[in-house]
């Protein structure tokens, strides 16, 4: 990545970032309902990896804490927000709400509740990919707790059998809802599990975007090349709870902070600061201006859309 795109990348993160706390503010004025899963900590992980592939143009999927992965392959963030607003302008026409954001335009091939649900998905569109002989990659990102289910297996099992182009991306925070990786999970590396079927694998630092961008660019290399499936573990942390109603009692404050020490945003920060490519008021002003997006033209977009019509209530309902 050359200063100028680390620098756009770094007013994305800060999009992400402000979005998501925006999201929780709304929550919390119950102008969002159903459940809310947050990003705030992750956001070199989904950058890195995308930064390495390519937004819009390679299919990506994950599970409920979707946002962010949505707006990085190039969803409006308004046309998010409006959806986790129940609203009829949303990606799914509101009908679907924070976990369920979707954009098949931007192949951003949605974000789903059902933990290691993605799995097989990932793994079926990349057997279209092949079939169709296109140069396109399918990008699966889930969480550490996701591996443990049983589709985790049967899928990496049958993308190496078949060689399928799909990178899955665990984004390692360490947690299963209020579980503990350790008490949960009995390989802690999870790109050691990668290896029961062949499968070539990393682990890598999640909250230094360089670092990320460079283990995901030989991971992204790899797949679209034709060599076949990669696993890609990014160790990180996630700020706020796993979802709105988790007040985090099962981790200390101390091992929170330690964290946030090695917040993702704070050094790219930090690193193009010492590289005199940034100064710090022009961040404080990339912030600013990031907030006045998000008030004037996303929030606005969300509150003033309409809702949904009640006539039509079955209309895209295909179940
Ligand atoms: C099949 C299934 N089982 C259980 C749940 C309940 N559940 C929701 S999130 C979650 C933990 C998932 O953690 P992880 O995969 O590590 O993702 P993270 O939330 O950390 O991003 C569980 C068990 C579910 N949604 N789906």
């Amino acid at each position: 990545m050359t200063l100028d795109d680390k620098k756009r990348v770094l007013r994305e993160m800060v999009l992400h970032r402000r979005f998501e706390e925006r999201c929780y503010q709304a929550y919390i004025e119950r102008k969002i309902g159903g459940f809310l899963h947050l990003y705030p900590g992750q956001e070199a992980c989904c950058n890195g990896v995308m930064e390495a592939a390519r937004p819009g143009h390679d299919y990506v999927i994950t599970g409920y804490r979707d946002h962010v992965h949505a707006i990085k392959c190039g969803t409006d963030p308004k046309v998010v927000m409006a959806e986790l607003y129940g609203k009829e302008t949303g990606c799914s026409k509101g009908r679907g709400g924070s976990m369920h954001v979707f954009d098949v335009a931007h192949r951003f091939m949605g974000g789903y509740a059902l933990v290691g649900g993605p799995f097989p998905l990932a793994a079926g569109i990349a057997k279209g990919i092949q079939m169709k002989g296109g140069d396109e990659i399918s990008i699966c990102f889930l969480g550490d707790a996701a591996n443990n289910q049983g589709v985790f297996h049967e899928t990496l099992n049958m993308a190496k059998v078949w060689n399928l182009p799909v990178l899955f991306v665990c984004e390692n925070n360490q947690y299963g809802i209020g579980t503990s990786i350790q008490r949960s999970t009995a390989v802690l590396d999870q790109y050691k599990r990668a290896c029961a079927y062949n499968i070539e694998a990393a682990q890598c630092d999640g909250q230094d975007i360089d670092t990320v961008y460079e283990y995901a660019k030989t991971a992204v290399d790899y797949v679209r090349s034709g060599k076949g499936p990669y696993f890609l573990e990014l160790m990180t942390y996630r700020y706020r709870g796993h979802s709105m109603s988790d007040s985090r009692g099962y981790r200390s404050r101390e091992e929170e902070e330690e964290w946030k020490l090695r917040d993702p945003i704070n050094i790219l920060r930090d690193k193009l600061i010492a590289a005199g490519a940034l100064s710090m008021d022009e961040f404080t002003a990339i912030e600013k201006a990031t907030d006045d997006y998000i008030e004037n033209d996303v929030m606005k977009f969300a509150e003033e859309s309409p809702e949904p019509n009640v006539a039509d209530l079955e209309k895209y309902v295909l179940a």
